[in-house]
């Protein structure tokens, strides 16, 4: 399947400076901030600033800088953020069955409580 990116999703309006955000993290390819509707206390978005609308188009169409560059600010976010005694999640949705609702990647970093079981029965 080929995936088509919308560029007026609220994250790309994000990373034009069209809408604030709450950085964390930024690198040359790749922004973390603070996700508007934190459900853990601590919660952040790390996306890549290339057009990738999920994991697997970013992981089969991304560069290896790209990649490498994203992967490196998820675990300096996590070092940031003190997770690596607490622990931590990352999430990623993606289409419909993952419930994605913003169509940009999007790596979820969830910690500061406990989180409960991966997840739960419909
Ligand atoms: P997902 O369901 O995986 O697509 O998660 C999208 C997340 O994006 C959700 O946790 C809420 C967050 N979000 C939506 N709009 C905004 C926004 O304008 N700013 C920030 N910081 N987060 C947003």
């Amino acid at each position: 399947m080929a995936y088509t990116y919308d560029d007026q999703n609220i994250f790309a309006k994000i990373l034009r400076g069209e809408i604030p955000n709450q950085t964390v993290l930024e690198t040359e390819h790749t922004l973390a901030f603070r996700d508007i509707y934190p459900q853990a206390p601590v919660h952040v978005l790390v996306i890549p600033k290339g057009p990738y609308v999920c994991y697997d188009h970013f992981a089969q169409a991304a560069s290896e800088a790209e990649i490498v560059d994203f992967t490196r600010a998820i675990g300096q976010v996590c070092a940031q953020e003190g997770l690596e005694g607490p622990g931590f999640r990352l999430i990623s949705n993606a289409g419909e069955a993952g419930v994605q609702e913003v169509p940009h990647l999007h790596v979820h970093i969830l910690s500061g409580r406990p989180l409960g079981r991966m997840l739960q029965k419909a």
